[in-house]
C-alpha cells in the first residue's frame, strides 16, 4: 500500500457530522481524509430527497455555529428549511471551508480491522482501495441505513418502486398515477399531502398512527432574523440549556394541576404556534401517563375536527403515548384525507399479505398501483454502523460486543476499539436534540480529546467496559423515568426492526449530557484510558 493511503485519520461520512469533523481534525495538522458513499455532501439530507421533505427543528437553529461568519452571512428562506435548501447549505459550507478536496465520494468504506501490534486501522472500500489510519471517526449518521421491511414479493412488483430515504435525483411525476404508500412516520405524513394533490389516486397503508402538529411553516419572518442575527451567540447559548438543544420555551407547569379551561386554552396556543414545542405544553407530558393522555384528548378531537370522514378520523387517532415517538410536523397531512382521491387503509386490522406485480393484498382486499412508496423508515442509530464490519482489539467483532444492544461510554467509545470514535453515536442526546448542536458538541470533545493526546504524546486512547457498562446504566435508568420506553414502539427502542434488540437508544437531556462530559474532560479525560 501506498503511503499515500496512510493518514493520521480518516472519517467515514460527510454530512454534518463528518464536514464538521474533517474541518476541525484538519486545524490539528493531522492527515486526514472523509470517506463518503454518497456522490456529495449532506448526509441524510443527500438520500431523503422525496416531496416535502423537510426539517422540523427552525432553520435559524438548524445550521452549524462554529463559525459567526457563516452563520451571518447565510440566510433560511423559510421558518422550516426544505431539503434542497439544506442540501445547498451543506454544499456552500463544504467550499466555504475547502472540505472537498479531503472527502473521497462514491465510496462505501466496507470493512474495518484494528492492528493491535501496529496501532493502527486497516480500512477496505468497496473500490478495492486499502488504507490505514491511527484515529478513525465513524460519522456515519444516526438515520442513514434505510429499512425496506422483507415483504413476500416486493422484488415482483413491476410498477414504480421508491423509497423516501433512496429517492430519485430526477423529478417523479405522480400525475394521473394510481399511487400506494406504505407507512405513516415523519416521511410518510411530510409527502402524502404533495403527492396527493399530484396522483389520481393515493391509498395510504397505515400499521400505526402517528401524532402529527402542525408545522405553521412561512416565509422567514426577516426582522426575527435579524434580531436572532444581532445576537446569534446568545440565542444559540440560551438554546443550548433547553434539554433538546432546541429553542423551545418549556411550560413548567403540570397538565394535571391546572383547570380544564387552562389546560384546553395552553394546548390551543401550542397548537397555533406548531411545531415539535407541543411535546412541552406541560412539564409531564413525557413521564405521566395521565397527563400524556390530555393532550392525546386534545390532539384526537383536533384529527376529528379536521377529518370530516368519521372512520378515516378515528383510524388516524394514534392510541399511543404523545411523544414516546418522535412528533411529526407536518402542512396540511390530517386536511389531505378530506380529498376525495385519498384513501386510507388500516393494516393493523388487515396486514398487507404480500405484494403482486401490480399492486399489493392485504388480508381483505387487493390493491392496484402505478408507484408504490416505502416511507419504513431507518434501522436508525445503528444501522449505519452495523453494515461495516468492524474488528477490535482481540479479534471481537462490533456485531458482537453489541449483539445485546449498544454499548459504549458517552456515546463517544466503545471499549476494545481504540482510538475509533462515534459521533452522536447510541448513548448520546444525538435524535432527542437538534443534531448539528450534537455534532459540534461532539466534535469539539473528539478534537480537543485528540490535542491533549498530541500534547501529552498518547498514542492511543480506549474506554473500559466498567465506564461502558456503567454509562449505559445511567442512559437506561433516565430513559426508565419517562414514557419513552413504555408507551409505543419506536425507533428510539430499534422496535421497528425485527430482531433488533430492545433498548433505549439515545440519552435524554442535552445540558445534563454536556456538564458530564466537561466534568470528565476536565479530570484528565475519566473514563478512558491512555498509552
Ligand atoms: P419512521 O418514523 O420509522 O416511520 C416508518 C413508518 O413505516 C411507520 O409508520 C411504520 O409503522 C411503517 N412501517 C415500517 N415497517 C413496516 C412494515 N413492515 N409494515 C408496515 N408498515 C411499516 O420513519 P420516517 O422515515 O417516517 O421518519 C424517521 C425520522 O426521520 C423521523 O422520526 C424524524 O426524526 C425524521 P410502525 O409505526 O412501525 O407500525
Amino acid at each position: 500500500m501506498s503511503t499515500e493511503n496512510n493518514f493520521d485519520a480518516v472519517i467515514i461520512g460527510a454530512g454534518f457530522a463528518g464536514m464538521y469533523a474533517l474541518h476541525k481534525i484538519r486545524g490539528l495538522g493531522f492527515k486526514v481524509k472523509a470517506y463518503e458513499r454518497a456522490s456529495d455532501v449532506g448526509g441524510t439530507w443527500f438520500w431523503n430527497r422525496y416531496p416535502g421533505a423537510r426539517c422540523d427543528v427552525n432553520s435559524l437553529e438548524y445550521s452549524y455555529q462554529f463559525s459567526d461568519e457563516l452563520q451571518q452571512e447565510w440566510s433560511w428562506s423559510e421558518r422550516y428549511s426544505s431539503q434542497p435548501e439544506i442540501l445547498s447549505y451543506a454544499k456552500h459550507v463544504s467550499e466555504r471551508f475547502d472540505l472537498r478536496k479531503d472527502i473521497q465520494f462514491e465510496t462505501k468504506v466496507t470493512q474495518l480491522e484494528y492492528d493491535e501490534n501496529a496501532e493502527v486501522w486497516h480500512g477496505q472500500t468497496d473500490r478495492g482501495e486499502e488504507f490505514t489510519s491511527r484515529i478513525m471517526i465513524m460519522a456515519t449518521g444516526c438515520l442513514s441505513k434505510s429499512n425496506t421491511p422483507q415483504f413476500e414479493g416486493l422484488n415482483q412488483f413491476e410498477g414504480q418502486l421508491l423509497h423516501t430515504a433512496q429517492w430519485p435525483h430526477t423529478e417523479v411525476d405522480f400525475a394521473g398515477k394510481d399511487v400506494g404508500v406504505i407507512g405513516t412516520g415523519s416521511s410518510a405524513i411530510q409527502l402524502i399531502p404533495i403527492v396527493a394533490d399530484q396522483a389520481k389516486t393515493l391509498t395510504v397503508f397505515q400499521r400505526t398512527a402517528n401524532f402529527s402538529i402542525p408545522a405553521h411553516n412561512s416565509d422567514m419572518d426577516k426582522k426575527h432574523e435579524a434580531r436572532v442575527k444581532a445576537n446569534y451567540k446568545e440565542f444559540r447559548a440560551q438554546n443550548s440549556l433547553q434539554r433538546s438543544a432546541i429553542g423551545m420555551v418549556p411550560n413548567p407547569v403540570s397538565a394535571l394541576e391546572v383547570s380544564d379551561e387552562e389546560r384546553e386554552q395552553t394546548y390551543e396556543e401550542r397548537w397555533s404556534v406548531g411545531g415539535l414545542p407541543f411535546a412541552a405544553t406541560f412539564n409531564d407530558l413525557g413521564i405521566d401517563r395521565r397527563a400524556n393522555s390530555t393532550a392525546v384528548d386534545f390532539v384526537h378531537r383536533k384529527i376529528k375536527d379536521i377529518v370530516k370522514d368519521e372512520q378515516t378520523a378515528d383510524t388516524l387517532c394514534p392510541d399511543t403515548v404523545l411523544g414516546c415517538k418522535r412528533l411529526c410536523v407536518d402542512s396540511n397531512y390530517y386536511e389531505t384525507f378530506n380529498r376525495s382521491n385519498v384513501f386510507l387503509v388500516d393494516i393493523k386490522q388487515n396486514p398487507i399479505k404480500n405484494i403482486t406485480k401490480d399492486g399489493l393484498v392485504t388480508a381483505d382486499k387487493d390493491y392496484k398501483f402505478d408507484s408504490l412508496v416505502l416511507a419504513t423508515g431507518f434501522d436508525a442509530m445503528t444501522g449505519a454502523l452495523a453494515d461495516i464490519s468492524i474488528t477490535g482489539r482481540e479479534k471481537q467483532t462490533l456485531a458482537s460486543h453489541w449483539s445485546e444492544g449498544p454499548q459504549n461510554y458517552l456515546g463517544l467509545m466503545v471499549s476494545g476499539f481504540p482510538n475509533m470514535f462515534t459521533i452522536t453515536g447510541p448513548g448520546s442526546p444525538s435524535v432527542l436534540s437538534n443534531m448539528i448542536v450534537a455534532i459540534e458538541q461532539h466534535v469539539n470533545f473528539i478534537t480537543n480529546l485528540l490535542d491533549f493526546m498530541k500534547q501529552t504524546q498518547r498514542k492511543t486512547v480506549e474506554t473500559s467496559e466498567k465506564a461502558e457498562t456503567e454509562w449505559v446504566q445511567q442512559v437506561n435508568a433516565i430513559a426508565a423515568q419517562t414514557l419513552y420506553t413504555s408507551g409505543c414502539n419506536s425507533w428510539y427502542l430499534g422496535a421497528n426492526i425485527p430482531g433488533k434488540p430492545r433498548i433505549f437508544m439515545p440519552h435524554i437531556g442535552f445540558p445534563t449530557y454536556v456538564e458530564k462530559c466537561n466534568e470528565v474532560a476536565a479530570q484528565d479525560y475519566r473514563g478512558f484510558k491512555f498509552s
